[in-house]
């Protein structure tokens, strides 16, 4: 009988490259896609330069018995529900579903931090990607912050450190994915169209820590109670950050410092004044990372370093441009209420609030709460235009308008801001249905901006 074949369902980024790392690696794929504005063409161009191309065959449309009967498992992107009615007809079939993450993980050699929440994690990351670096060169930063994991999984050796960040979507169907030190670093509603309860998408979060055991770390944020919660479920050791206590163990701010404490033993890290990245969300992170990089056997010194060069990440609070005494910028990454919180939270001045975009039927409450008086006008675009202007209605926030694109609100900002104003895209949702992703989101707001004359 022929060996049986895998099933990858999407051609996105995670579906093109699992289905890559598979044939490379002797496998035969069905490479499966819903979206029928697809021609098998325009994947197999996506393809190109893959080593035993011919062991993957592509089928764009809906999901057959025959197809599934060929196959042993199926690999799912990220971005596919796993109640789509496709994927329960796999299961039903029989097929275990495997996130890209956990075929990825089955060809990993070296070790691996995994760092999960609803914020943060791509500043997070790559911090830590940053401090891995520059002690052992031999370092991958992969997950939902850009590369799929699948691209770079067989270059690892045990040599290797891999730094991933992973999203509640690719928790979902993790089996024996066990990063030595994993990390959550606050779960906040988030996503809730897709998981429909906050309690299954905290733990999907959870689901980081499942196969980890006393050898390993957990890392956990103390202030975060949602996150606290969980302690009790995890087998690994826990080491809490905290920005607002003193730790009998863990990873803490002491005065200006970031300190670690274990067996009673303090040791000072760095000081935050010298850290270069604003919010105290930040400092948060800042702390995260020092605990992840602490664990994964990173000299103090070399995290000192980096962590007080690190300059921050594209589209999160990113500085853009002054123009006619006007600060643009770029939060493009605030794709929910409580990321948006931390962006206006940041601003030093009154600001444009650029807000609005895809439902991901969040609440707006919070959000408009924390605009402090701060926020001059709320420009808002998108799908989710009229319910968030309801809800800054309902808290007595009424300086708002209305723009049909991106391009127009940035006209309305230069137009209307005064010198001392600040302008920041932070719009609370995801980008879907005006943009591919909140990357292109975020450059076109820069090219927009960009263009604008002094
Ligand atoms: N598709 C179907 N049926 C569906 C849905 C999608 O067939 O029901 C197909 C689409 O036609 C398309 C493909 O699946 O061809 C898209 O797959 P995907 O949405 O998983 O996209 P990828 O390009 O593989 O990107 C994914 C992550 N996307 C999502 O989780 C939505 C990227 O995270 C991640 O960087 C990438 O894998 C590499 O790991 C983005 C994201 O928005 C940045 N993440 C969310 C977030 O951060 O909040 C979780």
């Amino acid at each position: 009988m022929a060996e049986k074949k895998v099933l990858v369902a999407g051609t996105g980024k995670s579906g093109i490259c699992a289905a890559q790392l598979l044939a490379r690696n002797n496998e035969t794929v069905i490479l499966f896609d819903e979206n029928t504005e697809l021609t098998t063409d325009s994947v197999k161009n996506k393809l190109e330069d893959c080593k035993n191309i011919d062991n993957i065959e592509i089928f764009i449309g809906s999901m057959t018995d025959d197809l599934i009967n060929q196959c042993k498992y199926m690999v799912i992107s990220p971005g596919i529900a796993i109640d789509k009615p496709f994927v329960n007809q796999v299961r039903d079939a029989g097929l275990p579903i495997w996130s890209e993450i956990e075929l990825a993980y089955h060809y990993e050699k070296g070790v691996v931090a995994a760092i999960t929440g609803t914020n943060g994690k791509t500043t997070t990351t790559t911090l830590v990607g940053e401090i891995m670096k520059a002690y052992n060169d031999n370092t991958i930063v992969v997950g939902n912050i850009g590369t799929p994991y699948t691209q770079l999984a067989d270059t690892t050796s045990e040599a290797s450190v891999t730094v991933a960040e992973i999203s509640s979507f690719q928790l979902e169907t993790t089996i024996d994915f066990k990063p030595h030190v994993s990390a959550v670093l606050n779960i906040t509603p988030d996503h809730l169209n897709r998981h429909y309860t906050f309690e299954n998408y905290a733990n999907c979060k959870l689901g980081i820590t499942k196969m980890q055991d006393e050898n390993d770390y957990a890392v956990l944020n103390f202030d975060d109670p949602e996150t606290v919660k969980l302690s009790d479920k995890v087998n690994a050791k826990i080491v809490y950050f905290s920005r607002q206590k003193h730790l009998e163990e863990g990873v803490y701010v002491d005065e200006k410092d970031i300190v670690i404490k274990e067996n009673g033993i303090i040791t000072k890290v760095l000081c935050l004044d010298d850290i270069k990245i604003l919010g105290t969300h930040n400092v948060e992170n800042v702390l995260a990372a020092v605990a992840i990089a602490y664990y994964m056997g990173v000299p103090i010194d070399v995290i000192e370093k980096v962590c007080t060069e690190f300059q921050g990440v594209e589209h999160r609070i990113e500085f853009v441009r002054e123009i006619n005494g006007v600060s643009y910028y770029n939060d493009s990454k605030g794709t929910n209420p409580d990321a948006a919180i931390k962006g206006i939270k940041a601003m030093p001045s009154t600001t444009f609030l650029i807000g609005g975009g895809y439902d991901k039927h969040s609440e707006y409450d919070e959000w408009i709460e924390a605009f402090d008086a701060k926020v001059k006008y709320l420009v808002l675009i998108g799908e989710t235009a009229g319910k968030i202007a309801t809800c800054a209605k309902k808290h007595g926030f009424n300086s708002i308008v209305f723009m049909d694109t991106l391009e127009e609100a940035v006209e309305f900002c230069y137009k209307n801001a005064k010198p001392g104003d600040d302008v920041l895209l932070s719009p609370a949702c995801a980008s879907w249905g005006m943009f591919e992703n909140y990357e292109q989101r975020g450059r076109l707001f820069k090219e927009y901006v960009n263009r604008l004359e002094e």
